[in-house]
């Protein structure tokens, strides 16, 4: 009979102690944002992380959040960011483009910059969706967010710490040198 398969496997930790985060926040339907962000701090604050290592900035909308997260992610100074927003339709398409342009913002600044960047972003059809999602029958997406972000962040360290280890064997044949 065949061996049972077993490929390795990584994840990141739940641990937040040494880490440091910025959380960027829309203030546009403040009513449910500030609801994400207490939860994605508290999330935080419960896996360990400390009060000087996480920062909170404020923009107007959630069609600011990708440029506020890629200036933060090129500070070097953070692991991980999360970014939280609350779009809700409207009578005409603003919505859609308002939408679909943070997360597109958000995705080019998290692979351009190589930092996580989580996206908590609610869109949605009505108020009570967004309520829902922020603390009532569908929990709250900012504490998710914050376990999010703390696993991609313990999850991009063991990723660069093991592309830095591998080290060439004594027995590895030698590197071809380019020809000119
Ligand atoms: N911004 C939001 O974060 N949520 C919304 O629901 C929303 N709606 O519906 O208009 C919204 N609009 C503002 C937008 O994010 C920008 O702040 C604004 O367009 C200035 O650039």
């Amino acid at each position: 009979m065949a061996a049972k398969f077993q490929p390795s496997s990584t994840s990141g930790d739940i641990k937040a102690s040494g880490l440091r985060f910025a959380v960027v926040v829309s203030r546009f339907n403040s009513f449910i944002t500030e609801r994400l962000l207490t939860a994605a701090v508290d999330a935080l604050q419960r896996a360990g992380a400390a009060d000087k290592d996480v920062e909170v900035v404020h923009v107007p909308g959630a069609f600011e959040l990708p440029l506020a997260a890629k200036k933060l992610a090129g500070t070097g100074r953070y692991d991980a960011l999360i970014a939280i927003g609350c779009v809700l339709r409207g009578e005409t398409t603003h919505y859609d483009y308002v939408c679909s342009e943070t997360a597109r913002g958000l995705q080019l600044a998290q692979m351009d910059t190589g930092l996580p960047i989580i996206f908590c972003v609610l869109t949605c059809d009505t108020l009570e969706q967004a309520i829902d999602r922020a603390g009532l029958k569908g929990g709250n997406k900012g504490f998710e967010a914050g376990l999010a972000a703390i696993e991609m962040a313990q999850l991009s360290r063991k990723l660069k710490s093991a592309r830095t280890s591998v080290q060439p064997s004594k027995n590895s044949p030698p590197r071809k040198t380019r020809r000119k």
